[in-house]
């Protein structure tokens, strides 16, 4: 059975990874708009891990007895400034994300919860590569600054992203 506190705090984090899908779709139809349908593509491929993200954290805590409970998702911004500026915020927020992870983890170690350690560590490691994409990425653009034909470069190689559900699936 799942600790209450940790429960709860699992939830907030549902609600975070859900956010972060409606974000990254929100990102995905702004460059569609732009006619930048590689960046457009890598979004929503960005867009569909968080479902899945959530959807562990969801499966988990259901495994554990506990209750899921769903909250309200915030509204995502729908206007950027630019590609730099979409791949800002997205490395902002996996930072934020990270941070969250973190947190969920010290409680995991504090409440000595050895299932909830084991399973965490699969984010801990997911939040590396999730803050390593997009600092590549916003290297790049800064790269390129506002050279059309390096960013239309860009645009052609976020096209060959494809979602492929970790094998390690709850
Ligand atoms: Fe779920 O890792 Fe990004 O937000």
């Amino acid at each position: 059975m799942i600790n209450k506190q940790l429960q709860d705090a699992i939830n907030a984090q549902i609600n975070r990874e859900l956010y972060s899908e409606y974000l990254y779709l929100a990102m995905s139809a702004w460059f569609a708009g732009q006619n930048l349908d590689g960046f457009a593509n890598w979004m929503s491929v960005q867009s569909q891990e968080e479902r899945f993200h959530a959807m562990k954290f969801y499966h988990y805590v259901i495994e554990r007895g506990g209750a899921v409970i769903l909250e309200q998702i915030d509204k995502p911004p729908g206007y950027f400034k630019n590609p730099l500026h979409a791949f800002e915020m997205t490395l902002e927020h996996e930072q934020f994300i990270t941070d969250n992870i973190n947190k969920l983890m010290d409680l995991a170690i504090k409440k000595n919860d050895h299932a909830a350690k084991s399973f965490l560590q699969w984010y801990v490691d997911e939040q590396v590569e999730e803050e390593a994409n997009a600092d590549k990425i916003l290297k790049q653009l800064a790269m390129v600054k506002d050279n059309p034909h390096g960013v239309l470069m860009l645009d052609r190689e976020l096209a060959t992203r494809v979602f492929t559900p970790p094998v390690t699936a709850v």
